[in-house]
């Protein structure tokens, strides 16, 4: 028999898996100050009343995920229905920038990846369906399965912070970061994958000659049978193949 309070205790950890996803609430630029991020409850407030900040809003106030039956919609860009942030992170080309979420479950194992859009202008009036991404780094799987080691993992260890680094030859210029964690604990059945894409807008100050080749539209990314997409988490495997295009040669060229 299980006492009442026994049901109770795992009825609200049920609750708690279910309900604890998270978002960037902020991001440090090579260690130094804090600049938030976006909390999803701004989205609703009237004009002039939320912080404005380099985050962009969209309708996950569950801090919840974009399913692979949206990735042919903009949805997949920065999250569902997501207007640009009013501000900018400033950076510089090689910058390492530390993204903090707010959260994470651990049973929310996946990839963690980093897309650049520039901006055609301002990044804050930027649409969704406007911007092109380029894959600037990745990781994912680090050992053992059903279901093993991952970033993600690595992730919570470190307070909740993920790194990325702005590529050194970088041409200067405005724009949009896509920072992804894709969720895999349901990835074994159809459109079971959660993407939780978050972006945010990056001025980049000074640089180098390189501009970012190969973009492609958010809705080019993924499809709901990619290897990386359908996946069994709860299984033996020993690789697993990260969705998406491959990461951009940008990372090896010379600053000039
Ligand atoms: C962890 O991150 C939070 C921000 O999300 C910060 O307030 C806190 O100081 C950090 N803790 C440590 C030990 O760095
Ligand atoms: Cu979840």
């Amino acid at each position: 028999m299980y006492s009442i309070a026994t049901i109770a205790a795992v009825a609200a950890s049920l609750v708690q898996l279910a309900s604890a996803h998270g978002h960037v609430a902020g991001v440090k630029v090579n260690g130094g100050a804090w600049v938030q991020g976006c909390d999803p409850n701004w989205y609703y407030q009237p004009a002039g009343t939320a912080p404005n900040t380099p985050g962009w809003k969209a309708l996950n106030q569950d801090n919840g995920f974009v399913e692979p039956s949206a990735f042919k919609s903009s949805d997949i860009a920065c999250h569902k229905s997501a207007k640009a942030g009013e501000t900018y992170i400033n950076a510089n080309a090689g910058d390492k920038l530390t993204m903090y979420w707010n959260t994470w479950p651990d049973s929310h194992k996946g990839p963690i990846i980093n897309y650049l859009a520039p901006c055609a202008g301002e990044c804050t009036s930027a649409t969704p369906s406007s911007l092109s991404f380029t894959k600037i780094s990745q990781a994912a799987w680090i050992s053992g399965s059903n279901p093993g080691t991952w970033v993600t993992d690595t992730m919570i260890a470190n307070n909740f912070t993920s790194e990325v680094q702005i590529p050194a030859s970088l041409k200067p210029g405005n724009y949009v970061l896509r920072h992804e964690i894709i969720a895999l604990h349901a990835a074994g059945n159809p459109n079971g994958a959660q993407a939780y894409p978050q972006c945010l807008n990056i001025k980049v100050g000074s640089g180098g000659s390189s501009a970012l080749s190969g973009g492609v539209p958010a809705t080019s990314l993924y499809t709901p049978t990619d290897k990386g997409i359908l996946f069994s988490l709860y299984g033996a495997f020993s690789s697993y193949p990260i969705p998406g295009p491959a990461v951009s040669g940008i990372r090896r060229r010379q600053t000039s």
